[in-house]
């Protein structure tokens, strides 16, 4: 293990031009191990637990903040350092609350992850935990990802922005294929336990998301708490309070980790090219499984 907590064992990789730990072929995060996946597979979920799950880069972390604060009893806050929520698959560092949090925490457990559903623990079918799903498009998941990778020094991430692009629309990125990871959980519904919001409806009304949100995990939250909890998670709020932000150690001289909260932000960066490509690859394909993203 090196000083950053990233394995050694997820070697550099010229094909996606970082470390990278691949599982069978698939590309996980480094830190991830053939342990970890087995242990994943046998995780015990309980009937109680709360996950929020999204691809990375889709506002996971507003969303961790937001429903961590709906209750004082989380008992996964309660046992990290400093009430962060942590990451099912990630092992636990200085900077990260991971697996080992999770394991440990008493009921009831807030625990987000970035795992796609054939790597969630398959105890989740047998139980009545609940999953909130957050979706964010795929465009400015791209360019959010791609700065936290570059601010990300253990990962000896070497590729241009050009580069990283081909790479996201085949998948060649951590957690694989964008659109596998959102289609294959859009398979779920309400009948399993699984709620879906995306990115862009929280900027557009996050009051509703969160009314929606806590009907969902049977919490009695007021109007008035409802748009308290709003209002104390805006992004200019948590911009200035860093440390509710479960985030490996990112050079935020490179790219801050809250960089610039907003839809549409592709626009500055794809080329037509590029934008022809996502449309025609990612787009095009999460059409056809009727799912419908907002892009400005
Ligand atoms: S991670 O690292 O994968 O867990 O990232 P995640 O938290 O899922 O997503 C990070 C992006 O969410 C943005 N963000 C917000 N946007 C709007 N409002 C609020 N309050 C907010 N909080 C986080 C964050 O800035 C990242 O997006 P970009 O486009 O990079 O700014």
């Amino acid at each position: 293990m090196n000083s950053s907590g990233i394995a050694d064992y997820s070697p550099y990789n010229e094909e996606y031009g970082c470390n990278i730990f691949l599982h069978e072929g698939f590309p996980l995060p480094p830190g991830m191990t053939v342990k970890r996946v087995k242990e994943l597979m046998e995780f015990e979920v309980r009937h109680d637990d709360v996950f929020i799950v999204g691809y990375p880069k889709s506002g996971t972390n507003w969303m961790q903040i937001a429903v961590a604060k709906m209750s004082d009893s989380w008992g996964t806050c309660k046992i990290t350092d400093n009430g962060r929520v942590p990451v099912l698959e990630l092992p636990s560092r200085p900077s990260l609350e991971g697996f080992e949090k999770c394991v440990d925490a008493p009921s009831p457990r807030l625990i987000k992850s970035h795992l796609p559903l054939k790597y969630f623990p398959p105890k989740r079918a047998e139980t009545k935990c609940k999953v909130i799903y957050i979706a964010r498009n795929p465009k400015d998941v791209c360019v959010s990802w791609f700065n936290m990778n570059k601010a990300f020094a253990p990962i000896n991430f070497s590729l241009t922005f050009a580069e990283y692009v081909e790479r996201f629309v085949q998948g060649k990125v951590f957690y694989s294929s964008y659109v596998d990871h959102v289609c294959d959980w859009r398979d779920l519904g309400l009948d399993d336990n699984v709620l879906h919001v995306t990115y862009e409806e929280m900027k557009a009304d996050v009051v509703s998301v969160l009314r929606k949100i806590t009907k969902f995990i049977g919490k009695s939250e007021s109007n008035e708490e409802v748009a308290k909890i709003a209002e104390s998670i805006s992004f200019e709020k948590i911009k200035g309070s860093r440390e509710q932000f479960n985030a490996a150690t990112l050079d935020e001289k490179v790219s801050p980790f809250l960089r610039k909260g907003i839809i549409g932000d592709w626009k500055n960066h794809l080329t037509v090219a590029q934008n022809e490509l996502f449309d025609k690859e990612i787009v095009e394909k999460l059409k056809q499984k009727d799912v419908n993203m907002i892009f400005e």
